[in-house]
């Protein structure tokens, strides 16, 4: 088994919400064990890129029902180079948010890199609003929106955004987790027909036949690179209950778990971003399973098995 790299990026803004802390996930998530916990999983090159340099610079232009615009637009484009530039390192892009804003950033530039690509938004939301349609005027609900380009007529001219040009096509989207949809998203999804797997239809098929079937249509020859990004509100609010959004009746860790090892198991997972850990909410029991819930997301993803290991070479049994 050769050895997996993996370059590491922490993304720590939250202006794409508004609650106070999900900036904090990625200082939380190295105190809590972050990188060792993956270089214990072995056969892994594990590489710390540090976090993307968020400063507040003054916001000169804004965007109707689009809270904080410029804030949001330099933090991805300076993003989207650094994920560029782990994918080029030949690593697996690891991103911790922050809020799901980041997205824009994370598959920006996973598309520069592998035109290809296919995506899988692990939420409980669909984040397919644009500033029209959106009842919050939070980025983090319209990343997918920013990102497809058969949305991109539905926009404003957005000032500050010019150095993303919408490519990716919404024909290599897949939702999981899917419980908490407003109604032009429900739209989107119906009319470009995306395969989404709702809550309901988790519990129908489960999470195997469901996360097979995306895969499936989205990439039936099986060679393209995948791209994860998830939200951990996908997880229940009892799993993961330190989130800003959090809905209640969504996944169990342990499917969540299921999925990313499905996902790891192809062997084409070149991106994964954790976004929407807000280690500010709740008392210390939330935060910390919260947090080890990201870690097991983020460890089956790379490779480590509930089965264990067979150590290398020396001993036969
Ligand atoms: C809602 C909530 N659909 C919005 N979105 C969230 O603000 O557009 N996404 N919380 O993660
Ligand atoms: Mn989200
Ligand atoms: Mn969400
Ligand atoms: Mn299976």
């Amino acid at each position: 088994k050769p050895l997996q790299r993996v370059g590491i990026i922490g993304v720590p803004f939250e202006k794409g919400q508004k609650k106070y802390g999900v900036s904090v996930a990625p200082a939380a998530m190295r105190a809590a064990g972050l990188i060792e916990q993956l270089e214990e999983i072995g056969d892994l090159d594990v590489k710390d890129y540090g976090d993307i340099d968020i400063r507040s610079c003054p916001e000169t232009v804004s965007v109707d029902n689009m809270a904080h615009l410029p804030l949001v637009s330099e933090c991805n484009r300076k993003l989207s180079n650094k994920v560029a530039q782990v994918l080029q390192d030949g690593r697996v892009a690891v991103t911790i948010g922050g809020d799901h804003s980041i997205g824009v950033g994370t598959v920006d530039g996973h598309y520069k890199v592998n035109e290809d690509m296919i995506l899988i938004w692990v939420d409980a939301h669909a984040d397919i609003n644009t500033n029209k349609t959106s009842e919050s005027g939070s980025v983090h609900g319209m990343p997918v929106a920013l990102l497809v380009k058969e949305l991109a007529d539905y926009w404003p001219y957005l000032p500050t955004m010019d150095w993303q040009v919408p490519k990716f096509s919404i024909k290599n989207l897949g939702y999981v987790g899917l419980r908490s949809v407003d109604s032009y998203e429900r739209l989107a999804i119906k009319k470009y027909e995306v395969p989404a797997f709702a809550m309901e239809d988790i519990e129908q098929h489960g999470i195997h036949k469901s996360i097979h079937h995306i895969l499936k249509v989205l990439d039936p020859g099986m060679k393209k690179p995948i791209h994860v990004s998830f939200d951990i509100d996908s997880l229940d609010a009892l799993e993961a209950p330190s989130t800003g959004t959090p809905v209640r009746g969504g996944l169990t860790l342990r499917e969540a778990i299921s999925l990313m090892e499905i996902i790891h198991s192809t062997g084409r997972l070149r991106a994964v971003d954790l976004v929407e850990i807000n280690p500010a909410l709740g008392n210390d029991s939330d935060r910390k399973r919260t947090l080890e819930a990201g870690l097991c997301v983020l460890k089956a993803a790379l490779g480590f098995s509930r089965r264990g290991t067979a150590p290398r070479g020396v001993l036969d049994l």
